[in-house]
């Protein structure tokens, strides 16, 4: 898929880019066994550690197990990481990073289940990426970073969707806490097999889930080479993916 120079435009001035029908359904069924998967083990493990290069970020709340995140999930489900590092994905990062080659990241899973609570206020995705001391750089100038959110539930009103700040991104990086007029945010609802995608200024949430059914999305972040000197749980400095 070739972006247009307006989607581009849309991506970088905007802040984010909704891309529906990239994967078809069988995929995304495949998928949600893998999530099915790791939440077997996560309920064994019960609290946050690290197996076959997957780190599980778990809680306990009332006797049950709540899955924050659990970070480069195909560690021990491969068919995550054969998503994350599918050509359309991919394909789409370098168009915005204007590099064959990207340097993938992130690798994580979050599941939402009806009101485990978990939630993620507002933030810029550079507060991950940029820890100091050389862990980010920006060589672009424009972020250097598209983080991709590929939805296997429905995403709705109810169950914890994504909020963003529309042109939020171009003031670069923000102060913490970030405070946001909840009046200018936008959410995005979107459908099974749609591709959220998204720069690393730009101002998002999730609330949580009050619905009965989860909101499960896998997340992949890519970084324009050379930028990231962050080690990763499962990728490290991270994996070299050329299109
Ligand atoms: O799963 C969510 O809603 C949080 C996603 C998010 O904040 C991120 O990808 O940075």
């Amino acid at each position: 898929m070739q972006l247009t120079q307006e989607e581009k435009d849309y991506f970088f001035k905007r802040g984010w880019l909704k891309i529906e029908n990239l994967f078809n359904q069988e995929e995304i069924e495949n998928a949600k066994q893998s999530f099915d998967s790791l939440e077997i083990l996560a309920q064994d493990l019960k609290t946050t550690q690290v197996l076959n290069d997957t780190q599980f970020v778990l809680d306990q709340k009332n006797g049950e197990t709540i899955i924050h995140r659990i970070v480069w999930a195909g560690g021990c489900e491969p068919y995550l990481l054969e998503l994350g590092q599918d050509r359309r994905i991919v394909n789409l990062a370098s168009q915005l990073l204007e590099s064959p080659e990207v340097v993938h990241l992130l690798n994580q899973a979050h599941f939402k289940k009806p009101r485990d609570g978990v939630e993620f206020q507002w933030h810029q995705d550079i507060q991950n990426r940029d820890k100091g001391n050389g862990t980010w750089n920006d060589i672009l100038g424009n972020g250097s970073y598209v983080q991709s959110i590929l939805i296997l539930d429905e995403m709705t009103l109810e169950n914890g969707p994504l909020l963003f700040v529309p042109e939020s991104g171009l003031q670069g990086k923000i102060e913490v806490p970030i405070e946001v007029d909840p009046e200018k945010a936008i959410t995005i609802t979107a459908k099974p097999g749609t591709l959220l995608l998204f720069g690393p200024y730009t101002v998002h949430c999730s609330f949580v889930n009050e619905s009965e059914y989860s909101r499960r999305v896998l997340i992949n972040g890519y970084a324009y080479p050379g930028c990231n000197g962050r080690v990763y749980p499962g990728s490290g400095l991270g994996i070299s993916l050329t299109i």
